[in-house]
C-alpha cells in the first residue's frame, strides 16, 4: 500500500502523531517478522521516546559520540524497537570502535526488518558494543538504570574537572526508561539510593507505570507504593497521566530541567499495546508478536493503512531533521565553538578530554609505579595494590574509583594530599564511596566508562558475586571498567566459608573478555596494573592477597614482567629441561617455589610457572605456550587455593591439581592452609607422586 492512503498531514501535531504511529508500527512489523519481541511496551511509550528525543534530548544524529550530548538509556532493553526505531528514523550515524565516523546509517530500514536476525544492527536488545547510538548494553532488568547513576556522577564530574567561567563544557542530562522489572529489581533501588544521595539532578527516570509484566497484572507482585518509596530516597517525583499525552510529557521533562538538587522520576501512567484491541493492557501485549489480523486491527486504529508494513509516510524524516536534527546540530555546533575558545584558553584541560574521550593515557601515566624490593616477609597484594592506586590517581586525572564501603580493607582510599571524596557537594572528588552496594557499584563503574572516566570498583573477592552481572555486562560492552578484589582466598580464615572464595575465580574466568588477574607477588600486583591500564576494550578484575606474600627475589627468578603473557617460567630446572612442572597463581606461587628448592635438592627437575591469568596466556602464541608448557612434560601440578574447576586444561589427564573440592572453614589461615594441603610438603609429595618416585 502506498504512502497516499495517508492524508497529508498539515499540521505539526498531525506530523507528531505520524510519528508516533511509525514508531509503533515499525516496531509491531518488526516483531511479527521475526515472530519474536516484545511489540506492547513500544507501542505504549512511542510518545514517550518521540517527546525526549524529538522535542527535548540534545544529541546530534550526525554525530552520536559528541561528548556534550544528553544520554538516552532504555533500562527496559526489551523494549529495544522503540531505539532501534528512532535511531533509523533521525538517521543516527555509526561510528566505529575507533571513534571514526563510518558515513552511514547506525540502523537502516533493513537492519529493522531483520530485527534480531544475525548480522542485523537491531538485535533483540540494545547492544552499545554492536549499534552507535546505543549508549548502554541493557535487557538484564535494573542495569540501565543503575547504570545510568553511573553516567550522572560522571557529568557531574566532567564539570567539576573541566567547566570553568564562561565556558560551560559539559552539562548535559541522562534520560533513562525503566518499567516494573527494574523497579522490582535490588539493583535498581541501590543505584536510586545513591543517586539522591549524591544530588544527581541531571538524572531523569520515566517509569512505565503500566501495572504490567510477564506473569500479568503486577498486582499479584507488585504493590508499594513506587512514588512514595522514590520520595523517600529524596528524587523529584512527578507524575504524567496519560502517556499520549506528549505536552504533559514535555513539561513534566521541563520541570526535571529546572529541579536542582535532587534527580527526577517521573511516573508514567500507560497501557501495554495501546491501540490493540484485544491486548492492550494484558501480559500477551508484552512478549509475543500480536499476530497478523490483530496487527491490522492496531494499525485500523492508529488510522494506519492496515496492509503496509515498515511504512515510514513521507515528512517523517523530514519532522525528525527539524526537530532533533535542527538542536542537536546547534547545540553541538555552538559546543564545537565553545570547545575551540576553551582550548586557546585551556589548552592543556583540551588535550586531557580529547585523550580521555579516546580512551587515552596521558604521558608518563605510569611514571613513579612502586619497584618492590625482594623481602622474604614481603607485603600483601592489597597493600602493593594500594600504592598503585595512589600513583594511577595522580598520574591520570580521569582515574577514580572507591569500594563498596570495604575502603580501609581494600587498601583502595586515595590518601594522597589533594585527594578528595566524590560527594554532592564535591563531585569532582576521586574516592568514590559506594556503600553497602556492590551490584550497583558495577554497574555505576559500567556508567563511569560508558562516560569515558577510567573507574574502578572494589569489595571482597567472595562478594564479586553480588556485582557479577554488571561485570558480565562490561564484558559484553567491551568496556576497559577495573574490579579490585581483596580477600582472594583463605587469607581472612577466621571468617569461614561465608567469607572464603571457592568458585568466584572459575567463575570469572569463564567471562568472555574479561581479564581475571592473581598476581603472586607485590612486583605482579604492579605489573598487572600496567597490563591492565593499556586494555581499551576489555573489562579486568584483580584478585588480591588479604595477607602479606613474599617478594620474589627478581634477580634471582624471572622479572614480574612475565605477567603481560599471563604465565610465564619463573624458575626452572638448571638448564631447562623439566620432568615436572608446578603451576599457580597468588599466594600459592611461592608455595610452589618453596616446594621447586626441595624438589631441586633431591635431584628431582622441576619448573615453577607463575600463571597470574589464564585470560591473557590463552591470547598468547602456541609457540610460546608450549614454551611455558612443554607438550611432552605430562607431569603438572597446578596449586590454587580454589575450585579445581578447569585446571584440567593446563595439567592434562595425567596431571593434580592442589585445590579447593569443598567450602573453607573458620579457623586462623596456618591450620586452613594444613587443613586443605596447601604446603610445601604436600607439593613436593604430589610431584613425586606424579614421578612415581614415592
Ligand atoms: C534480571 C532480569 N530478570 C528477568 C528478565 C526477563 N524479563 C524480561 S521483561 C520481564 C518483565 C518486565 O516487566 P516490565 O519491566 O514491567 O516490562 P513491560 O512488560 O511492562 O514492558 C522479565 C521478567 C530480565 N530481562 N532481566
Ligand atoms: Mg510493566
Amino acid at each position: 500500500m502506498s504512502t497516499a492512503h495517508i492524508a497529508q498531514p498539515m499540521t505539526s501535531t498531525q506530523l507528531d502523531q505520524l510519528c508516533i504511529n511509525t514508531i509503533r508500527t515499525l516496531s509491531m512489523d518488526a516483531v511479527q517478522q521475526a515472530n519474536s519481541g516484545h511489540p506492547g511496551t513500544p507501542m505504549a511509550l512511542a510518545p514517550l521516546v518521540y517527546t525526549i528525543w524529538n522535542r527535548v534530548m540534545r544529541f546530534d544524529p550526525q554525530d552520536p559520540i559528541w561528548p556534550n550530548r544528553d544520554r538516552f538509556v532504555l533500562s527496559n532493553g526489551h523494549a529495544s524497537m522503540l531505539l532501534w526505531s528512532v535511531l533509523h528514523l533521525t538517521k543516527t550515524q555509526a561510528v566505529n570502535a575507533d571513534y571514526e565516523m563510518l558515513g552511514h546509517p547506525s540502523v537502516t530500514l533493513d537492519d529493522i526488518r531483520h530485527f534480531r536476525q544475525l548480522g542485523s544492527k537491531a538485535p533483540g536488545h540494545p547492544e552499545y558494543h554492536l549499534t552507535s547510538g546505543v549508549e548502554a548494553t541493557t535487557g538484564p532488568l535494573g542495569q540501565g538504570i543503575a547504570t545510568s547513576v553511573g553516567m550522572a556522577i560522571a557529568q557531574k564530574w566532567l564539570a567539576a574537572r573541566y567547566n570553568r567561567p564562561g565556558f560551560t563544557v559539559f552539562d548535559y542530562n541522562i534520560y533513562t526508561i525503566c518499567g516494573d522489572g527494574c523497579m522490582m529489581e535490588g539493583v535498581g533501588s541501590e543505584a536510586a539510593s545513591l543517586a539522591a544521595h549524591l544530588n544527581l539532578d541531571n538524572l531523569c527516570w520515566i517509569y512505565d507505570n503500566n501495572h504490567i509484566t510477564i506473569e500479568g497484572n503486577t498486582r499479584i507482585t507488585f504493590t508499594e507504593d513506587v512514588a512514595t518509596r522514590f520520595l523517600g530516597y529524596g528524587w523529584n517525583v512527578l507524575r504524567v497521566g496519560d502517556a499520549n499525552d506528549i505536552d504533559r510529557i514535555q513539561h513534566a521533562l521541563e520541570v526535571f530541567r529546572q529541579t536542582k538538587g535532587r534527580p527526577t522520576f517521573v511516573i508514567l501512567d500507560s497501557h501495554i499495546g495501546y491501540g490493540s484491541p484485544h491486548k492492550h493492557d494484558t501480559a500477551e501485549a508484552h512478549g509475543e508478536p500480536l499476530g497478523d489480523e490483530e496487527v491490522r486491527l492496531a494499525k485500523r486504529f492508529y488510522g494506519w493503512p492496515e496492509d503496509a508494513k515498515f511504512l515510514v509516510p513521507g515528512g517523517i524524516y523530514e519532522h525528525f531533521a527539524e526537530g532533533i536534527g535542527e538542536r542537536g546540530a546547534e547545540a553541538r555546533r555552538d559546543w564545537t565553538n565553545l570547545f575551540a575558545a576553551y582550548r586557546t584558553s585551556y589548552p592543556e584541560l583540551a588535550a586531557e578530554i580529547d585523550q580521555m574521550e579516546r580512551r587515552e593515557l596521558p604521558a608518563g601515566w605510569d611514571r613513579n609505579l612502586p619497584v618492590f624490593p625482594a623481602d622474604a616477609k614481603g607485603i600483601a597484594g592489597r597493600d602493593a595494590s594500594g600504592k598503585v592506586l595512589n600513583v594511577l590517581a595522580q598520574n591520570i586525572p580521569w582515574f577514580l574509583g572507591g569500594s563498596a564501603d570495604l575502603g580501609p580493607s581494600n587498601r583502595t582510599l586515595l590518601t594522597y594530599k589533594g585527594a578528595e571524596d566524590l560527594q554532592a557537594e564535591s563531585p569532582g572528588g576521586k574516592i568514590l564511596h559506594f556503600g553497602v552496594r556492590e551490584h550497583s557499584m558495577a554497574a555505576i563503574v559500567n556508567g563511569l566508562s560508558l562516560s569515558k572516566l577510567r573507574a574502578f570498583g572494589a569489595t571482597f573477592f567472595i562478594f564479586c558475586d553480588y556485582a557479577r552481572p554488571a561485570i558480565r555486562l562490561s564484558a559484553i560492552m567491551e568496556l576497559p571498567t577495573i574490579f579490585v578484589f581483596t580477600h582472594d582466598a583463605m587469607g581472612d580464615g577466621e571468617d569461614g566459608p561465608t567469607h572464603q572464595p571457592v568458585e568466584q575465580l572459575a567463575s570469572l574466568r569463564a567471562i568472555p573478555g574479561l581479564v581475571t588477574l592473581r598476581p603472586a607477588d607485590a612486583n605482579e600486583v604492579v605489573e598487572a596494573y600496567r597490563y591492565i591500564l593499556q586494555l581499551r576494550h576489555e573489562p579486568a578484575v584483580l584478585a588480591l592477597s588479604r595477607q602479606p606474600l613474599p617478594t620474589l627475589d627478581r634477580s634471582k627468578y624471572a622479572p614480574a614482567s612475565g605477567v603481560a603473557r599471563g604465565a610465564y617460567v619463573l624458575a626452572d630446572a638448571p638448564g631447562g629441561n623439566p620432568e615436572v612442572i608446578l603451576i599457580a597463581s597468588g599466594s600459592e606461587v611461592s608455595l610452589i617455589v618453596d616446594a621447586h628448592q626441595t624438589l631441586l635438592a633431591e635431584g628431582i627437575r622441576s619448573r615453577v610457572v607463575s600463571m597470574p591469568s589464564w585470560d591473557i596466556f590463552e591470547h598468547q602464541t602456541q609457540e610460546y605456550r608450549n614454551s611455558v608448557l612443554p607438550p611432552a612434560v605430562k607431569a603438572r601440578l597446578a596449586v590454587e587455593q580454589a575450585s579445581t574447576f578447569g585446571w584440567e586444561r593446563y595439567v592434562g589427564d595425567s596431571g593434580q591439581v592442589i585445590g579447593m573440592k569443598t567450602f573453607g572453614a573458620s579457623a586462623p589461615l596456618k591450620e586452613l592452609q594444613r587443613k586443605f594441603g596447601f604446603e610445601p610438603e604436600r607439593v613436593v609429595a604430589a610431584a613425586r607422586e606424579l614421578l612415581n618416585r614415592r
